[in-house]
């Protein structure tokens, strides 16, 4: 039986308590997103929590983006993990042994010195840059952070704009389901019903460790994640059009890429670069996404599989949080609006959108993309109902989100109509984003 929610807790214990994680998760160089189950650094993680530390300390923020960064490859993807040396090597599958970005001759210019993952997470990062400059610019400036970030995000953007335009339509494909960092969403079902699972025994699930199994992917998820990433690492990570038994086009990726690439714009511009490159290509991706993954129908964005060709038929959050994109058609947005509040995702009702649509075939309340609401998810909302001028159902979900997440312990996610608290507590970017809503 669920025990209820805890009171809320007052803005000032909220604030500590956000900041308490924050510390406790820093390493000296990044943070983790949780102690036990993610001891590394991730990539959109890293960004999001940037967003947070900022109002902590600026200087940390900054060197959160650079670290990551630091281990971008020379073809400019920036790596989804980043290992820290010193935890050992069963504290997380899949771990470098398993990726081998330094030693198995990386086609794709691994770093040496460091160990990475060799796909990739949503591009969070420019957005993340920009606004870590904007709280503090003095010392932005005394560090010189916009130039030294520049290049490596423009490098980024090449490539997620560059090879990974697997569709060539003109947006970024993701090829594992780790990639568009919601890993076992409904979505994915369909397009990963292809690929043959690894053996059970070859491999060893250590986030079942921490995580409950009720609250995590399958098994059978597990086998077929882990032969999509070692099939693409044996191929040298190459990103090759119709050589991936899993790609996918995914609508929050895309509306990310597009916000960082204002951001971009802006970042040039602090730096003496010239804006109209990025501002030409975040209009060129704002066309693709609507054209290419917009469903009248559904009155919101769906995935495209790659393989079959066709949009996938699941209802997640991914397709709502375009409504961060500015200059949107109207009628799009105002679709989005109807669809955010309506049955399948019922904000007003629910205290916070829930990851896939309620009323869906696959929904559960509990397991990980496939239910629960995120926080960074409706941080996304939040910030994209504000720039519609939404501003009533914005405030309305920033204090579900406080209330969610001082009485959750800062939890990864949270059953969607009680907000009791899922996965694992004293989440990063849970904690970072608690912050950046009450500053
Ligand atoms: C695989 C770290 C990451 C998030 C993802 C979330 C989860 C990893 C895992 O944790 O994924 O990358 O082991 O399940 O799905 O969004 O970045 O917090």
């Amino acid at each position: 039986l669920e025990t209820p929610v805890p009171a809320a807790v007052d803005h000032l214990t909220l604030r500590r308590g956000a900041a308490r994680v924050l510390l406790t998760n820093w390493t000296g160089s990044s943070t983790v997103p949780s102690r036990g189950l993610y001891p590394h650094q991730w990539s959109w993680d890293s960004a999001f929590i940037a967003i947070g530390l900022r109002h902590l300390s600026a200087r940390r923020a900054q060197r959160e983006l650079e670290s990551l960064l630091g281990a971008q490859w020379a073809d400019g993807r920036v790596p989804h993990i980043v290992f820290s040396p010193s935890v050992p090597l069963d504290a997380y599958f899949p771990s470098p042994d398993f990726w081998r970005s330094s030693t198995a001759g990386a086609p794709a210019g691994a770093p040496a010195g460091t160990e990475t993952s060799g796909i990739v997470q949503p591009p969070v990062h420019a957005l993340a840059a920009w606004l870590v400059h904007r709280a503090d610019p003095e010392t932005s400036r005394e560090r010189g952070f916009l130039p030294r970030v520049y290049e490596r995000l423009v490098a980024w953007h090449d490539y997620l704009t560059g090879p990974r335009d697997l569709g060539g339509g003109g947006l970024a494909a993701m090829v594992h389901p780790w990639e568009p960092g919601m890993d076992n969403s409904p979505c994915w079902d369909g397009p990963l019903g292809r690929v043959e699972p690894a053996a059970p025994g070859s491999y060893r699930r250590a986030d079942l460790d921490h995580g409950q199994a009720a609250e995590r992917p399958t098994d059978l998820d597990y086998g077929r994640y882990v032969r999509l990433a070692a099939d693409y690492r044996d191929s040298g990570y190459a990103d090759v059009p119709g050589g991936h038994a899993f790609a996918v086009e995914d609508p929050c990726v895309n509306a990310l890429l597009i916000v960082s690439e204002h951001a971009l714009a802006r970042i040039a511009a602090g730096t003496g670069a010239d804006p109209a490159p990025h501002e030409a290509r975040a209009a060129r991706l704002t066309a693709a996404l609507v054209e290419r993954l917009w469903s009248p129908a559904d009155g919101m964005f769906l995935c495209r599989d790659l393989v079959g060709g066709e949009l996938i038929p699941e209802r997640s959050v991914a397709g709502l949080v375009p409504l961060i994109v500015p200059g949107l058609p109207r009628d799009v947005v105002d679709a989005l609006l109807g669809t955010v509040a309506g049955p399948g995702f019922r904000l007003g009702e629910v205290p916070m959108a829930p990851s896939y649509d309620i009323d869906g075939h696959a929904f559960d309340p509990s397991r990980y993309w496939r239910g629960p609401a995120w926080f960074n998810t409706n941080w996304l909302l939040e910030r994209g109902l504000r720039g519609y001028g939404q501003d009533g159902t914005a405030d309305a979900l920033r204090a579900a989100m406080l209330d969610a997440a001082g009485a959750s312990s800062f939890a990864e996610y949270v059953d969607p109509f009680t907000a009791q608290a899922r996965g694992t507590r004293a989440f990063g970017w849970t904690a970072a984003l608690t912050l950046d809503l009450l500053a």
